[in-house]
């Protein structure tokens, strides 16, 4: 089965003033479309047809390069849409907040950790917050489309909060200044489906 675009569950402009719509419009319906039809392109023909695009990232070393980037950029962007909704931002709660407080110290200590893992990832990636098999929360970030669900990966885990970091996610708006689109982006987090991604992990 092929895989497709996941239709966003808020408008386009839903994330003003923090994310503008035309980012938004060419994020989701340019890039991320993009990466799902070059992914199905990738896969045609082959076994990981039949897989669900998380086995294909566990799995991600025997592939060929186009499926790493185009299956991971579905990943990735899949959940980035998830974790974001209008009018939410704020603090999460719960045993997600208790568990950022045990590892962090408090959740002002994460926001500084999580932030750094962006700004120091040199060229495009992503940073993520994630669920060791340790069961342990850790931060921590990938170039390109790379994942930490993928065997490849330097720090491998569930990603429960993901960051994009290329430069297609906040160009537009922000410039050069990723820092400001990385403040931005904590007021959309929604920190209901991270807790939610937590709980499964
Ligand atoms: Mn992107």
């Amino acid at each position: 089965m092929a895989f497709t675009l996941p239709a966003l569950s808020y408008a386009v402009d839903a994330l003003e003033p923090h994310i503008d719509k035309m980012t938004m419009e060419i994020h989701h319906g340019k890039h991320h479309a993009a990466y799902v039809t070059n992914l199905n392109n990738a896969i045609a023909g082959t076994d990981a047809e039949k897989l669900s695009i998380d086995e294909i990232c566990k799995s991600i070393s025997k592939y060929p390069m186009a499926v790493r980037n185009n299956g991971g950029g579905h990943f990735n962007h899949s959940l980035f849409w998830s974790i974001m909704s209008p009018n939410k931002g704020g603090l999460p709660s719960g045993k997600l907040a208790d568990a950022i407080n045990a590892t962090f110290g408090s959740f002002d200590e994460f926001k500084t950790k999580f932030a750094a893992a962006g700004a120091t990832r040199f060229g495009s990636g992503w940073a993520w917050l994630i669920v060791g098999a340790d069961q342990k929360l850790a931060i921590c970030s990938t170039p390109n489309q790379d994942n930490p669900l993928m065997d490849i990966a330097e720090v491998k885990g569930t990603p429960i909060l993901g960051m994009d970091v290329w430069e297609h996610a906040y160009y537009l708006k922000y410039q050069n200044r990723r820092p400001d689109y990385m403040t931005a982006f904590f007021n959309v987090i929604n920190w209901d489906a991270v807790a939610e991604r937590y709980e499964k992990a």
